[in-house]
């Protein structure tokens, strides 16, 4: 039984520790008749009625009412915050620097999911007045574990490597979000539709992957032609 444990740890660690391949592999330039790779993540079954989470500390600030698990968040079928992204493009757009913001107003992660390609800088903001602490579970990239008191409205963080980080606040223990850094610049995050849309993709063959956070990955082929759109759908359930 532990052994079984331990295997399930092992494994769950291994898929959230995304071997992605490295940034170096890709090399971003001028994109000449690329096309676009768009479409819906579907959920299949019945979408559980998601989990309350009880405010047990600096009520003033954090609470009007018991926050809500954003853990699987599906709207008319459709799920919403999963991270979709091309795992094999190795030359495509320009990858600029690019500047990412999560913010804890009311002791509260926003965006629950923050999907940009690694080399990002993301900005921690703290409204609230008081203290937070963010905390990194990373494994490609190093662990960071910020306090950031009320005086601290904004602190920064690089991410360099590719990885789905999980962050939590060690002061709220219901503060949980995401930080996907993906390989390269063609990734996006599945909105309040469950659509996504990768643009100015060169024409080609890839593999589109999805990530959820707790649903996993799964992933298709998806043939891209110069100035049109490929349209895919993909579908997730709970395993
Ligand atoms: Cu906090």
């Amino acid at each position: 039984m532990k052994r079984n444990i331990v295997t399930l740890a092992l494994l769950s660690a291994a898929w959230l520790a995304l071997p992605l391949s490295d940034l170096s592999a890709y090399e971003g330039g001028a994109v000449k008749d690329g096309g676009t790779i768009s479409g819906v993540v579907k959920f299949k079954g019945t979408a559980p009625t998601p989990k309350k989470l009880e405010v047990t500390k600096d009520k003033e600030v954090c609470a009007k009412t018991a926050k809500t698990d954003q853990s699987l968040v599906v709207s008319g079928g459709n799920l919403v915050n999963a991270v979709v992204y091309i795992t094999d493009i190795k030359n495509g757009k320009k990858l600029e620097p690019k500047k990412v913001t999560l913010d804890q107003k009311g002791c509260e992660y926003s965006p629950h999911v923050l999907a940009f390609p690694a080399g990002a800088t993301v900005e921690i903001l703290n409204p609230d007045g008081i203290l937070h602490n963010i905390h990194s579970y990373s494994k490609a990239n190093p662990t960071f574990n910020l306090a950031q008191p009320k005086f601290k409205k904004a602190l920064t963080v690089k991410i360099e490597k590719p990885e789905a980080i999980n962050v939590k606040c060690d002061v709220h223990g219901w503060m949980n979000a995401w930080l996907f850094a993906a390989p390269n610049p063609y990734v996006s995050l599945t909105d309040k539709t469950g659509t996504f849309k990768l643009t100015d993709v060169p024409p080609g063959t890839y593999t589109v992957e999805v990530w959820h956070e707790t649903l996993g990955k799964t992933s298709q082929k998806v043939t891209v032609k110069a100035k049109e759109e490929a349209k895919v759908s993909f579908e997730m359930a709970k395993k």
